[in-house]
């Protein structure tokens, strides 16, 4: 007898609803759930594959610890003490500075590492963290945060409303949307063309996305920021600037208008690859559209000028009265652990409180480049690290010069790893502590609905109970927090769960909030029953926007309430959220934040400068997710993905043949890797997908490791940074190209 359950994608940013048919302990079929309130039953390839992740032979199920350089199986008391013993003794040797931890993209995706990993790295209390908001969207969170006060508000198109959509450096039909929830993507842009609205997407290679939009312009790659510009040029040299209702909520726009006056079309043209005329025609057409947004994303946040795209991008949503208006890009408002307050009571954000030992490079949210990691471990001094914890990571496969990082880890003196495989990073920790099977764990995004199409609140039980001896991921960070905790060694799990819920709890009660001033008697009690990320999320809830208030709003939202409805609440279309949104000083919108001026004369001062090598770039396939889906058989057939894109002219220039091998060279490394000669990606521009080289020894991928493909960053130069943000450059790589 088949039974059916319900559970939230946790691969990537569209967070679609799965129907899952069990039947005993196996699952027979996975299909999108048609009555999700927020993705109606859309999915892609790799939803289903869930299925075979949780059943894949290789996903560890019980710790490993290195011996005589080989993974052996241990019990968690046996992982503990190692970890206890080894850690303890760097760290009494070399002070905790010597400790540093990588945080990888699925601890954002799955919740227990989302909200425990922060206790985790608190206790730790060592400046040396990294992790891949590096090599992905920390310039927007950084251009955000100047501009709107937190990192974490940033504005998503109103897909289901505007009449005018310009994406920059984005390929949803492949990725599905990021730092934008928006669960099929292409039905939305059919819909909305069907209204009669239009997409332009500014993008070097001709994509799924770019082949259905309306009108596709190719751009050199890293010089979005130039094109950006002079579309903001435009509208304030044609006075096509209309503030509309912000008008009175934006200071700054003076100096915008200042310091970007030399950025005309003609000016940025060649340095774009884009006609003046064509730049001229999209800062009309922005102005024009009666709702219109403008949309960047990875390629244009993994570049030199990273900040400043992003920027940019909001600046033209500013100019044009398209921010913060409907059908414009809008602010979400998640139901839980969300950012906002009250206008001008915000504090703005700061940067560059330490920097780097080694290089020097600004912490931005807490954290250094990940292109500086493996310096920081070579290098001898004080604060050198000597021991590592990755969580939910692959930096060898993921960031710049990998073969560098890799030969790094080998010298670390002790390593733990939280992950669900051996692979090409894990390979080298002394102690693996493997998390659950998705299947095994509940599921809330923490971090997703703020970036959602559509306001909207799911929560997902476990398909299967978690093997008895097997910890939550949670409940493991909250042993190393024991472990590594100056104040809190050797509690227990339970009394450090206590603690992080009580401090969420008090917090709450000294407001604002809808339980300020209540009794914490009272509250504590509601909550007796559960323990966990999920009493911190019926807290989150309940106190949050839509919460029920602990009785204040008999209608408010509560996890139980939640738990009723397997599909979601629906929460609403978006909805003007400015002032309130603001979290700067000034309570308004910063135009022109100094950091941003002044980083705009490094704009003017290579304006017209012309690469004299190929560039390279990265690309995304729907069967794919970052470094680590490829051990699941159902994703790895057909056609090989991992391949070098390039022109038919380039590749005749340097006799490459489709279907041949080719040797790509950058300052730091060459890979080997098959042709595939395509008109879709611009001439001078190859491209080549990230998380392939499952060739490492000592890795556990059965099915990966048949078809590894090249690690694409061993040719990323871990010294190639967008200096504002310390985002590694990634589109526009120099390199040189021949036949193997
Ligand atoms: N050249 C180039 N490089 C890129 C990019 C690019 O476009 N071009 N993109 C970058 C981007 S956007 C990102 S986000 C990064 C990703 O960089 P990383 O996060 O470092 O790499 P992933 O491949 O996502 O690795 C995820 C790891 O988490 C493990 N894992 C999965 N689920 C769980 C879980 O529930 N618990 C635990 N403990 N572990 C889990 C997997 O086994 C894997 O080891 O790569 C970046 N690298
Ligand atoms: N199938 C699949 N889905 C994924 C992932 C995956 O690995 N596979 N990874 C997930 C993650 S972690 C993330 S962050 C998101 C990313 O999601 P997206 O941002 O949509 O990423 P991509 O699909 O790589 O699309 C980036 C596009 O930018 C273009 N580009 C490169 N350089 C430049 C440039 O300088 N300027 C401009 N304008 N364009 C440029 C590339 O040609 C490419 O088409 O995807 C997520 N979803
Ligand atoms: S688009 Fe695919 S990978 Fe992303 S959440 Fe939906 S089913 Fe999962
Ligand atoms: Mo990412």
């Amino acid at each position: 007898m088949s039974q059916k359950h319900y559970r939230i994608c946790p691969f990537c940013e569209a967070t679609c609803g799965l129907e899952l048919a069990v039947d005993g302990d196996r699952v027979t079929a996975v299909r999108g759930d048609d009555a999700d309130v927020f993705s109606s039953g859309f999915i892609c390839p790799k939803g289903p594959a869930i299925a075979e992740l949780h059943a894949d032979p290789d996903r560890l199920r019980a710790p490993l610890i290195k011996r005589d350089g080989t993974h052996v199986e241990a019990t968690w008391e046996e992982a503990f003490e190692e970890i206890d013993r080894r850690l303890s003794a760097v760290i009494a040797e070399h002070g905790r500075e010597s400790v540093g931890a990588y945080l990888g993209n699925p601890s954002v995706h799955n919740w227990s590492l989302a909200l425990y990993g922060r206790v985790f790295l608190r206790a730790l209390q060592t400046p040396q963290v990294f992790s891949a908001s590096t090599v992905d969207q920390i310039p927007k969170q950084l251009s955000s945060g100047l501009m709107f006060g937190s990192f974490l508000t940033v504005p998503v198109p109103d897909i289901d409303r505007t009449d005018y959509l310009l994406m920059l450096g984005a390929n949803p039909f492949e990725s599905n949307g990021s730092l934008w929830t928006v669960p099929d993507f292409p039905g939305r842009l059919k819909r909305m063309q069907q209204r009669g609205g239009r997409c332009v997407v500014i993008d070097p290679k001709r994509t799924r996305t770019a082949a259905a939009a309306d009108r596709h312009l190719p751009i050199r790659p890293g010089t979005d920021a130039y094109l950006l510009a002079a579309i903001a040029q435009t509208l304030f040299a044609e006075d096509l600037v209309d503030l509309g209702t912000l008008e009175s909520h934006v200071v700054g726009v003076d100096e915008v208008r200042s310091v970007l006056e030399g950025f005309t079309p003609r000016a940025v043209s060649e340095t774009c690859g884009i006609d003046a005329d064509e730049i001229h025609r999209l800062a009309h057409e922005l102005a024009s559209a009666p709702r219109a947004a403008v949309y960047g994303r990875i390629g244009t946040c993994t570049q030199e000028f990273g900040t400043l795209a992003s920027w940019l991008v909001d600046v033209c949503n500013v100019l044009t009265g398209n921010l913060d208006r409907p059908g414009g890009a809008l602010f979400p408002l998640p139901a839980a652990f969300s950012a906002g307050g009250k206008a001008g009571s915000g504090r703005g954000v700061r940067t560059g409180r330490r920097h780097s030992r080694v290089r020097g490079a600004p912490e931005v949210m807490g954290e250094y480049p990940c292109s500086c990691l493996a310096e920081e471990i070579e290098t001898p001094g004080d604060g050198q690290i000597r021991a590592l914890f990755t969580i939910a990571g692959n930096p060898v496969l993921s960031t710049p010069n990998g073969d560098r990082l890799d030969a790094a880890l080998r010298g670390l003196d002790f390593m733990v790893s939280l992950d669900i495989y051996l692979n090409e990073t894990t390979r080298h920790a002394d102690v693996i502590l493997p998390g659950l099977s998705p299947l095994e764990t509940s599921h809330f995004d923490i971090a997703f609905p703020g970036f959602g199409y559509r306001n909207a609140v799911r929560y997902s039980p476990p398909v299967f109970a978690a093997p008895a001896d097997q910890p939550s991921e949670w409940e493991t960070l909250l042993r190393l927090t024991a472990v590594v905790s100056p104040d809190a060694k050797g509690a227990g799990t339970a009394d450090l769960d206590e603690f992080v819920f009580v401090t969420n709890l008090q917090r709450a009660l000294r407001g604002p909030s809808n339980i300020e001033g209540r009794d914490e008697g009272e509250i504590r009690e509601a909550l007796a029953d559960r323990r966990g990320p999920e009493r911190l999320l019926d807290l989150a809830l309940r106190t949050g926007p839509y919460g029920d208030g602990f009785g204040a709003d008999p209608d408010g939202v509560s996890l139980a309430k939640l738990e009723a409805q397997p599909h979601g609440i629906d929460l609403g279309e978006l909805a003007p959220r400015i002032p309130d949104v603001l979290q700067t000083p000034s309570g308004k919108i910063e135009m022109a934040p100094p950091q941003l001026l002044e980083d705009v004369s490094r704009l003017s001062e290579n304006i017209g400068r012309q690469a004299d090598s190929m560039m390279l770039v990265g690309r995304r396939n729907l069967r794919s997710n970052n470094s680590w889906l490829h051990n699941l058989p159902r994703l790895n057939r057909g056609r090989n993905l991992c391949t070098l894109q390039i022109h038919s002219e380039d590749a005749e220039r340097l006799a490459l043949r489709d279907g041949g091998s080719a040797l790509v060279s950058s300052r730091v490394g060459t890979v080997e890797i098959p042709v595939e000669v395509t008109d879709d990606i611009m001439p001078g521009v190859v491209s080549i997908p990230h998380g392939y080289g499952h060739d490492r020894e000592g890795a556990k991928l059965s099915v990966a490791r048949d078809r590894p493909g090249s690690n694409t960053n061993i040719l990323a130069d871990e010294l190639a940074l967008d200096p504002l943000s310390g985002n590694a450059v990634l589109s526009g790589i120099p390199v040189t190209v021949r036949a193997a």
